[in-house]
């Protein structure tokens, strides 16, 4: 009898060994693998970006969670391509040209990934026309991460390259990082500003009108 729950106990330790053991497993039984990854590793990690937002977990937790949540998704992925499974949505995530900083963006990413976004991560230093080759090629949310205040208005001129590129009622910008807040977001015209990184799934699905 697959242990999904035990799955998702798993991930919350960041126990990747029993992780990728009982996703294995499940998949061995015949369990749909969307089923496995909704109720094992989405159910996991939600409940890993509740506890990083109320305090209860900090960033070493979550990265622990991430790494053992990709012991499961190694095995997940091909088996989701072949299956056709829909992504909750499709999200090109960077941090801005200029800026070097990834340790939030990446966290941002694991979490999404968690959630069943499709990610597309472009890195540092991206410059505006890359988001805005990723909005051409179907991402639907381009997640843009900034520590510098002096690389924050670089979030302003993705903005407006996707605005003269004729895109920017294809997709929803999102935006975070330690110096950004949600006054600047809506300076600059962005469709959403998340604190941290729990919060940018909800977010995210919130901006695409998801459940
Ligand atoms: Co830099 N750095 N740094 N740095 N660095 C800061 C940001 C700084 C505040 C330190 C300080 O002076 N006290 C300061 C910025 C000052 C300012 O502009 N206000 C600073 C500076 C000045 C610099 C340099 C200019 C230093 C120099 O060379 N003179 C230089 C710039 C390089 C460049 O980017 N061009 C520089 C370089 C570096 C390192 C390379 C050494 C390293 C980065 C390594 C890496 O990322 N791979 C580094 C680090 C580590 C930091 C600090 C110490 C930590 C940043 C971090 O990773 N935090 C930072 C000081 C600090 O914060 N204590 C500092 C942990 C991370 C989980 O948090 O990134 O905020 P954070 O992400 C959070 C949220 O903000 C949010 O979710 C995350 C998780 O909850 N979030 C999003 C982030 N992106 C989001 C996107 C979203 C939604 C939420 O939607 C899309």
């Amino acid at each position: 009898m697959a242990d999904l729950q035990g799955l998702a106990e798993a991930l919350i330790r960041g126990d990747r060994d029993t992780v990728g053991k009982l996703t294995q497993e499940a998949v061995d039984e015949g369990v749909a693998p969307k089923q496995i990854l909704d109720e094992g590793l989405v159910a996991g990690m939600n409940v890993v970006g509740a506890r990083f937002k109320a305090n209860e977990f900090y960033v070493p937790e979550v990265l622990i969670a991430a790494r053992a949540m990709h012991a499961g998704m190694d095995i997940l992925k091909p088996l989701l391509a072949e299956s056709d499974v829909e992504p909750t949505g499709v999200v090109a995530i960077g941090t801005v040209k200029g800026d070097l900083h990834d340790i939030g963006k990446n966290l941002v990413a694991m979490m999404l990934e968690g959630a069943g976004f499709e990610i597309r991560d472009l890195g540092v230093d991206v410059p505006p026309e890359r988001f805005v080759e990723e909005v051409k090629s179907g991402a639907g949310v381009v997640a843009l991460s900034a520590l510098l205040t002096t690389t924050m208005p670089s979030m302003a001129d993705v903005i407006n390259a996707a605005s003269e590129a004729g895109v920017r009622d294809q997709v929803k910008v999102m935006i975070g990082g330690a110096p950004v807040t949600q006054n600047y977001a809506d300076e600059i015209g962005a469709d959403g500003y998340a604190p941290d990184a729990a919060s940018a799934v909800d977010k995210a699905r919130e901006l695409l009108g998801v459940a």
